[in-house]
């Protein structure tokens, strides 16, 4: 038998060698060919597939100007001949050099060597926070409504600025699902004209500590447990809730994630917030502090509890997904960027409230936010490593006119982010990453480190020198240079500790919880006592509920309720605190440009209304999805969904299909349609999809004699949110209507005043 197995292998071996000799090519003569290739690959070099419309990302150029290359130059599929590193072309990547076709892999094998080498160093360490992130490139323009208080180039009115913008989960890894409850990063990198400026920030406009050096304390908490490295990328974990409850001051953000502010629906519809109090100087040297904000044009939604938890199954890219597929169909996502403003007073407060203090917001009502300037995310990143992954920001990115304050967590965050970075990217040069570059010239005197890609010209990158002709020189006060504020530092005595005003913990928890929906209070309610329930230690829970019972005695019942243990009294007094409606989500309307709508058909139903429909929901702005029983096409149309591939956490409407209008003697059809005739039954997945949709306060509808198979799954018209009618335009205007609105918020069971 060996000698068999030795003859066949052989016999296969002289066979290779043979076809290989056959292939040779004239000009190397005595070479073997590439090995025959079984699969339909393309045997003459040609162009690969160019990109898809809109998706190149704007220039960026090097450290000392240069253009770094279009995207195109940097896709290595481009060229017709595989290369090794060195740029020798290559007859084979599929084989290894062995001695013998059973022999060993033989040390000289360059190629096969460095190609195992660079793939084992493909990765680098994601974020110690932040890791799972999506971004896109985009354009701001300045409105000129701030030149009163910031002389920054950018904010000028009509100035245009290329942006990339970062959106990312805080406590999951790199692989984690997109929906969990949590703060949300909103990172913007403007490549200003006079250098760079990193507006990094969260969509939940206060934090969990007030002291940066308390950082480590409250990721470790929220971090997977180190025994067993579970659970990822939630809260709803002992660690977590024994940080919190024993740290009072993390409550506001607490009950900010634990509201539906936790589960955005979209990155396209999150508010967006600096969370400091930074500083403005306009061009009289006049200061003033002021608060970020980003405000979505769609308006801030969020999921339902129960749709992020079945979106982390069944599509855990949602958001990743939902940004680049808008940005791709046209539909740009947009924010207006405004500022809060305030007196530049020795206090450092407003209305009673310490403006350094990250823990306190001060409410819209007190203090509007007048906008600024609007930014558009137009374009995709061309490559999710080189752009996003490598992205670096830093809050001590900041143009002439935007300073910092003296809040104790921005100062950590200063020292902070270039710190990790270092590691991240491995050394101090990663400022020359193409996404990193700043567009305005650099000319410092950095020299060297790992990965420099510069080639620094002259001898003398010191100063003073006279060898280089003195320069580079420092700007002076008529060159636009970056000027430190001269602020006061207060006479004081060095300490570890926090001003008095930073001791209250409750009063705007208060407020939030004040300025909630019944709605919006019942969804706070289910998250404490989910995560919570999730809990083990009965000690913790216990702490916690005590601090909802300084909260809010309704909040702490329930919620003690659900863990099935005694609501504690209120050890403080339960001051009553003035809402701010604008932190409720629920009341307002809003364009439903870039929404889904899943439209069900089935193969004899009425496709001239589909057709129609689709193209009004595409002049709507929003994404019609055809839902189907099976792949492929019905009729004219492309099924994009079906029953098995479509669930209705993707959409925010659902329609069913109904059938053409049958002649007067046709006879019954058949009883297995999705928008059956009336009195037959739907698909059981179908079925599934409008209970869903039903429970999660969406829209649902029906045409012709699609209505009648509504009515049979259980919704009639006249139920709220469920829209009727004989033909698909009317109803869908009225679906346009009700989707302004996000939800159908009296669906959702309330228990709270
Ligand atoms: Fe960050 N944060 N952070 N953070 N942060 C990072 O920097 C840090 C804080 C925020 O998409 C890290 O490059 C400290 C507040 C965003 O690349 C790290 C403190 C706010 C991102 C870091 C804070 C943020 C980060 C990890 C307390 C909202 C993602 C990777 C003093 C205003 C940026 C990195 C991206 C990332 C430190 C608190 C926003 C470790 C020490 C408050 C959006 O440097």
């Amino acid at each position: 038998a060996a000698k068999n197995i030795k003859d066949a292998v052989e016999s296969t071996a002289e066979k290779a060698l043979d076809k290989a000799a056959e292939l040779a090519t004239p000009d190397i003569p005595g070479r073997p060919g590439p090995h025959p290739v079984p699969f339909d690959e393309p045997t003459e070099p040609r162009e690969p597939l160019p990109p898809k419309g809109d998706q190149s990302a704007p220039d960026t150029r090097s450290a000392t100007g240069a253009p770094s290359g279009a995207p195109e130059d940097v896709r290595t599929q481009q060229g017709a001949f595989l290369t090794t590193s060195q740029g020798a072309r290559l007859r084979d990547s599929d084989h290894s050099l062995k001695a013998g076709p059973r022999g060993p892999i033989l040390m000289q094998d360059h190629h096969f060597r460095e190609k195992i080498t660079h793939f084992d160093h493909e990765r680098i360490p994601e974020r110690v926070v932040h890791a799972r992130g999506s971004g896109a490139h985009g354009i701001f323009e300045g409105y000129g409504t701030a030149a009163d208080v910031t002389h920054a180039a950018f904010l000028q009115e009509g100035v245009t600025t290329p942006v990339f913008t970062r959106f990312s989960t805080v406590l999951g890894s790199r692989g984690s699902a997109d929906t969990v409850r949590d703060t949300r990063g909103f990172a913007t990198k403007f490549y200003t004209a006079e250098g760079t400026f990193d507006l990094v920030a969260n969509n939940i406009p206060v934090f969990f500590i007030q002291d940066g050096i308390k950082f480590p304390d409250v990721i470790h908490a929220g971090k997977p447990h180190p025994d067993r490295e579970i659970p990822q990328a939630q809260s709803a974990h002992d660690t977590f809730w024994d940080f919190v409850s024993l740290h009072t001051e993390a409550q506001h953000h607490t009950i900010w994630n634990m509201s539906d502010r936790g589960i955005p629906r979209s990155y396209r519809m999150m508010e967006g917030f600096g969370v400091h109090t930074f500083r403005m100087v306009n061009a009289e040297g006049g200061t003033s502090l002021v608060k970020f904000h980003w405000k979505p044009t769609l308006g801030v939604h969020s999921l339902t509890w129960e749709e992020a938890q079945f979106i982390n199954g069944i599509d855990p890219d949602f958001h990743r997904r939902d940004l680049a597929d808008a940005i791709e169909a046209g539909a740009f996502p947009e924010w207006e960027l405004g500022i809060q403003v305030f007196e530049d007073n020795p206090e450092q407060e407003f209305a009673g409230i310490d403006l350094l203090d990250p823990t306190k917001i001060v409410p819209e009502e007190l203090a509007p936010v007048q906008p600024i300037g609007r930014l558009t995310l137009n374009a995709n990143p061309t490559n999710f490593f080189a752009e996003t992954e490598q992205v670096a920001f830093h809050p001590g990115h900041l143009p002439p006119g935007i300073d910092v304050t003296d809040d104790p967590l921005l100062q950590a965050r200063l020292f902070s982010y270039i710190d990790t970075q270092i590691t991240r990217l491995g050394g101090p040069n990663f400022s020359q990453i193409p996404v990193n570059r700043p567009h305005a010239p650099v000319n410092d005197m950095f020299r060297d480190g790992f990965h420099q890609h510069a080639v620094h010209a002259g001898v003398a990158p010191y100063k003073p020198n006279s060898l280089d002709g003195g320069c580079p020189f420092f700007a002076g006060a008529d060159d636009r240079a970056f000027e430190d504020t001269p602020v006061k530092v207060t006479e004081s005595t060095k300490l570890r500790a926090n001003p008095a005003t930073f001791d209250d913990h409750f009063s705007q928890v208060r407020l939030f919880w004040a300025s909630m929906s019944p709605v919006e209070k019942e969804h706070i309610i289910r998250a404490y006592a989910f995560e919570l329930g999730k809990c083990y230690e009965d000690a913790i829970k216990a702490r916690q509920l005590q601090h909802l019972a300084n909260i809010d005695p309704v909040l702490c019942q329930e919620v003690a309720t659900a863990l099935g243990m005694p609501a504690p009294e209120p050890t403080v007094e339960l001051t009553p605190e003035t809402p701010s409606p604008a932190l409720s989500q629920v009341g307002g309307t809003w364009p439903a440009d870039g929404r889904m709508i899943g439209i069900v058909v089935d193969p004899d139903g009425d496709l001239g209304g589909v057709e129609a429909l689709r193209a009004a929901i595409f002049s709507a702005g929003a994404v019609p999805l055809v839902v189907g029983p099976h792949g492929g096409k019905i009729g004219p149309l492309t099924v994009q969904r079906t029953f098995a591939t479509g669930r209705s956490v993707e959409f925010d409407a659902l329609l069913l299909a109904g059938h053409p209008k049958p002649a007067p003697d046709a006879v019954p059809s058949r009883d297995d349609k999705a928008g059956a005739p009336a009195g037959l039954t739907l698909d059981p997945r179908v079925q599934l999809m409008l209970d869903e949709m039903w429970r999660h306060a969406k829209v649902i509808g029906a045409w012709g004699d699609g209505v009648a198979a509504l009515e049979a799954a259980g919704y009639g018209g006249g139920l709220p949110g469920v829209v009727t009618g004989d033909d698909a335009g009317p109803v869908f205007a009225e679906v346009q209507d009700l989707m302004a609105s996000h939800r159908v918020w009296e669906r959702f069971p309330v228990t709270v005043a």
